[in-house]
């Protein structure tokens, strides 16, 4: 799960912060500017640096006359100062305070070199291109505008990194929550709430709706689920062997029957039977096949479903994004569910495709059994995707 992804970042972050971290001990080395760039910014700082001077030179013995910049700069080579043949001079006060404060700035060549190998990273890991854009773009401007604690380098940088990815994933999230919308229907008494599930063949549709039902029903709400994938080979009894394992009613038909004619009477038996969501299974379907997409709309038509919510596999990629993007044309989808994350060496679609959708993902699947199901939350892709320390 998003392994792929954390190895490039990691290893993108720790390549930056060895470096910087070399810089840091050997500025003296580097020509023409140190990538550790410590700066005058204000008044308040020119006052402090005078005062420090100040206190140097008191404490210099009187027959030395105090300590000059440039001997000072030779004498102490390491962590900030720069060498005599640096373009800019720092004041003998602003290397004590930066041996002080101990902050560092990276410099513009080793920022454009570290968003480079992150945005490699990023593409290469399916996250799609201007999801990736959009991320570096923040990243770029975070890391001008910020300076880091040298002795916590990397914690500063994954900080930045982390900061930028939730800027992207938060921006995804869009309104749709599930579970909201459920119990803000059985408050306001419209009930059933009815959920119409698609998705391209064996994306995991049949196994979500049960990891559903087994959720709703841990949360003490009433479901069933309709079979109504009439076209496959055993869809029925499959949709039927999770129904009876999860301990919820399922309402079927016969093989060829219409699929919206079974999801029908599923609506019927959740009104008469005072059950609060009614989950629709529904036959796997390709975009492009016109004769299935028309059926989906007439099942959407006769349902009118709360929530429509395609299911695909994350491994799929940026493919999902083209899928939605044409089912979208024929029937409007308010939520994402991403199946078989655990099969997900890359991870980059979870990273963009609501970014690139506008459609929120509500969960991701991550396993085979029911409780292998996990509730969006941008910090869960942040913690999975980078390092901890
Ligand atoms: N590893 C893993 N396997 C999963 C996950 N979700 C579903 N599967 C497996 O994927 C296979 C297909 O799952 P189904 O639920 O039958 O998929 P479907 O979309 O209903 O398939 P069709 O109805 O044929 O279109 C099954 O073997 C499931 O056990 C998941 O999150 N992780
Ligand atoms: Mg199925």
């Amino acid at each position: 799960m998003f392994d792929e992804l954390k190895k490039r970042l990691s290893s993108a972050i720790k390549g930056i912060v060895k470096k910087e971290e070399e810089e840091i001990e050997k500025p003296s080395k580097k020509e023409g500017g140190a990538a550790v760039d410590v700066q005058r910014h204000d008044t308040a700082d020119r006052a402090h640096d005078a005062q420090a001077e100040k206190v140097i030179e008191s404490e210099e013995p009187a027959s030395s006359g105090g300590v000059h910049e440039e001997n000072a700069a030779e004498a102490h080579p390491g962590r900030t100062g720069r060498g005599k043949g640096d373009a800019i001079r720092l004041s003998l006060g602003t290397r004590i305070k930066s041996k002080v404060l101990r902050t560092v700035a990276l410099n513009n060549d080793d920022i454009a070199y570290f968003l480079e190998v992150l945005q490699v990273s990023m593409l290469e890991s399916d996250v799609a291109y201007d999801t990736t854009e959009k991320f570096i773009g923040t990243l770029d401007r975070k890391l001008h505008s910020l300076r880091f604690d040298s002795d916590n380098l990397s914690q500063g940088m994954i900080g930045a990194v982390r900061e930028s990815l939730l800027s992207i994933l938060n921006n995804n999230k869009g309104s749709m929550d599930l579970n909201r919308l459920i119990n803000d229907s059985i408050r306001d008494g419209k009930t059933p709430v009815r959920i119409l599930f698609l998705g391209p063949n064996g994306a995991g549709k049949t196994t979500m709706i049960a990891k559903l039902a087994h959720m709703l029903k841990s949360n003490g709400i009433s479901c069933a689920m309709s079979a109504s994938d009439t076209f496959r080979a055993a869809a029925i009894e499959q949709t039927e062997f999770h129904a009876n394992k999860v301990g919820v009613p399922v309402i079927k038909g016969s093989y060829g029957a219409d699929p919206a004619s079974v999801a029908f009477d599923a609506i019927a038996y959740a009104k008469s039977h005072r059950i609060s969501v009614v989950l629709i299974d529904t036959a796997g379907r390709q975009e492009t096949n016109k004769n299935l997409v028309s059926e989906i709309q007439k099942i959407s038509r006769i349902t009118k479903p709360d929530a429509t919510i395609f299911i695909g596999e994350s491994t799929s990629g940026n493919r999902i994004a083209e899928q939605i993007k044409e089912f979208s044309k024929s029937v409007k989808i308010d939520g994402i569910i991403l199946t078989k994350l655990d099969c997900d060496a890359k991870g980059g679609s979870a990273v963009s495709i609501s970014d690139i959708t506008g459609i929120p993902i509500l969960f991701f699947g991550t396993g085979e059994s029911y409780d292998a199901l996990v509730e969006y939350r941008p910090e869960f892709i942040a913690d999975a995707v980078l390092p901890n320390n």
